[in-house]
């Protein structure tokens, strides 16, 4: 039988199908032999069909929810603000507004440098001064007579904003100004109609001159007895994200980032990017820091924290200030962005127009000091299960492996109404560790209350290693070293199923918290001995790096104590 014979005889049994189970059908006869095909197609899509349906959707997201430019702010995780202006020549924090322009003159300026060191060292986003609350302008501004075009610098030609503007795009790192809203210089503040027109006036230039603009810093600070005045906020904010949609806005109380009430870098330990932003008033001295510290279990609408920080003692560059250890950013790496909040770290240019060199170092211990802690899940080869998964074992979609892909876009999530919610990972050989890693689907909303951990230990007994209250985007938790396989993350609160996009364990040789060593007495000090030798390796432009680090502990009776010499080799290009 030839395949035109077959195709002949399974036309003839289909037509006599049809007409037995519905005579209306209109049969068209087809001369090209394709029928093996079409059935095939349909067996396939029959076959596909109940399983597909069958498959339980996404649980419903909880509101309130971040926008995608509040997502893409979370994500990028530290920022570095760049603090430059006259202040850097007359070592002030505060200008007055009054200092002579021409003393503004970095001679070496070099925005690429800027550039090159936030990419280098992980910040994928730039923050500068485009005017602090001495007035002057860091791009020539045809509204104010104090600016880049009446200094000496590039013989008033210069422009600070665009030469940064344009690193930063070559490099693909996102760019932030800061315009003051307190302006110490210009004669119309204090009126304000005309402030609040100049001050939209110049915010405009800053959002259509320069290309894209992600982030927009401005705040409510103003010295004691200064002349009193109204922002129009609400104006600005609308024509803020009327002339540059993706740009993230922080003051205080946001609308899209807000204040974490302090400028150490430390969040609160529970920290929600739930808020009500009514709560909290722009520059209002009444505020209460422990609500920007923590945000609102309750808040209704979605306003990250952002911790803004300096390296140094001082927001600008001053002679005489120094920067804080690695070991020092470390402590609020953890106590920033492992908290749920977008840390914002100050590295002020010097007066000749270049980040110095000895914070260059501090970032790249910093940046080291990350990579050697957190390149390497200890999890990523253990086994994983939990209480229950969405769906049931064999829908892979919400399986506990999901917390293992790293991102925040696949998520293990369990059966709905259940009483308990626990991952158990069998890490399939005793791992020593004390650091937690834990991110929740932020674009789900923020869910988890309450969690911990717990190990078990050599005598089979399951031991409570940790507690932690929120999550969100991320959230690192420090405890006693410890060696175990089993572990289980409980969930023992939640604003409804917890979803968790990632866990990771890691050991961090720098941060000790001793056991037997009570809380208050348990400082791990970094005490400088750290250095670091690099060698070129010609063959492949990387740089190959050891480091030791000499850790000393105040030990419990007031004694120093050296606990650790750790060589970690590594590679960076
Ligand atoms: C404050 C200002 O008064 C400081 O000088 C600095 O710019 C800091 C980031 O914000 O409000």
């Amino acid at each position: 039988m030839n395949m035109n014979n077959i195709n002949r005889n399974m036309k003839t049994r289909l037509k006599s199908f049809i007409k037995t189970h519905n005579p209306n059908l209109k049969i068209q006869t087809c001369t090209k032999p394709i029928f093996p095909i079409q059935i095939l197609f349909l067996t396939l899509c029959s076959s596909l069909i109940p399983v597909l349906s069958n498959h339980k959707p996404p649980p419903l997201p909880i509101l309130p929810l971040p926008n995608a430019f509040q997502l893409q702010w979370q994500k990028s995780n530290m920022a570095l603000f760049f603090h430059f202006g006259p202040n850097t020549f007359t070592d002030s924090e505060w200008g007055t507004g009054h200092a002579d322009p021409t003393i503004f003159n970095p001679t070496k300026l070099n925005a690429s440098q800027w550039i090159h060191v936030a990419k280098e060292y992980g910040f994928s986003r730039v923050l500068l001064t485009a005017k602090h609350h001495d007035g002057f302008c860091l791009w020539p501004s045809e509204y104010t007579d104090y600016s880049v075009r009446s200094s000496n610098w590039r013989n008033g030609n210069g422009d600070v904003v665009a030469d940064l503007a344009a690193a930063a795009k070559d490099a693909g790192v996102g760019l932030g100004v800061y315009l003051s809203p307190w302006d110490r210089h210009e004669e119309c503040y204090g009126d304000t109609l005309r402030y609040n027109q100049h001050y939209l006036a110049q915010m405009t230039e800053l959002l259509t001159s320069y290309g894209e603009i992600k982030d927009i810093f401005l705040d409510g600070a103003k010295g004691e007895g200064e002349k009193n005045m109204e922002y129009f906020f609400e104006s600005w904010f609308s024509l803020i994200h009327q002339l540059q949609p993706s740009a993230a806005i922080y003051s205080d109380s946001g609308p899209d980032n807000r204040w974490v009430g302090n400028e150490y870098g430390i969040a609160g330990s529970t920290c929600w990017s739930l808020f009500n932003r009514s709560v909290i008033g722009i520059g209002d001295i009444d505020n209460d820091p422990e609500y920007l510290k923590q945000g609102d279990p309750f808040g209704s609408e979605w306003v990250p924290a952002l911790c803004d920080v300096s390296i140094r003692p001082g927001w600008f560059w001053h002679p005489s200030e120094h920067p804080k250890s690695a070991r020092k950013l470390l402590e609020i790496y953890y106590t920033s962005v492992g908290r749920n909040c977008k840390l914002l770290l100050n590295v002020p240019p010097n007066s000749s127009g270049l980040i110095s060199s000895e914070d260059i170092q501090v970032l790249r211990e910093f940046s080291e000091l990350r990579r050697s802690i957190f390149s390497h899940n200890l999890a990523a080869s253990a086994s994983l299960n939990a209480s229950s998964t969405r769906g049931g074992i064999r829908d892979s979609r919400f399986s506990p492996y999901k917390v293992l892909e790293e991102g925040i876009h696949t998520y293990w999530a369990p059966e709905e109404s259940q009483t308990k919610w626990i991952l158990y990972i069998n890490l399939k050989e005793l791992v020593s560790f004390n650091v937690l890693q834990v991110q929740e689907p932020i674009q789900m909303g923020q869910r988890v209350i309450e969690f911990h951990l717990e190990a078990l230990n050599r005598d089979g007994l399951w031991k409570r290693v940790v507690n932690g209250t929120t999550i969100g985007y991320q959230r690192l938790l420090l405890f006693p070293k410890l060696k175990s396989q089993y572990l289980k993350l409980v969930v023992d609160k939640s604003r409804a199923e917890p979803l968790i996009s990632y866990l990771g364990i890691y050991m961090d040789p720098v941060t000790i918290l001793n056991e037997n060593v009570s809380d208050k007495r348990s400082a791990t000090y970094f005490n400088g001995t750290q250095f670091l030798r690099s060698t070129t390796n010609n063959s492949s432009h990387s740089a190959t790096i050891s480091f030791i680090i000499l850790l000393s502990v105040e030990t419990t009776s007031g004694g120093y104590m050296i606990i650790l010499t750790t060589k970690f080799d590594g590679c960076f290009t």
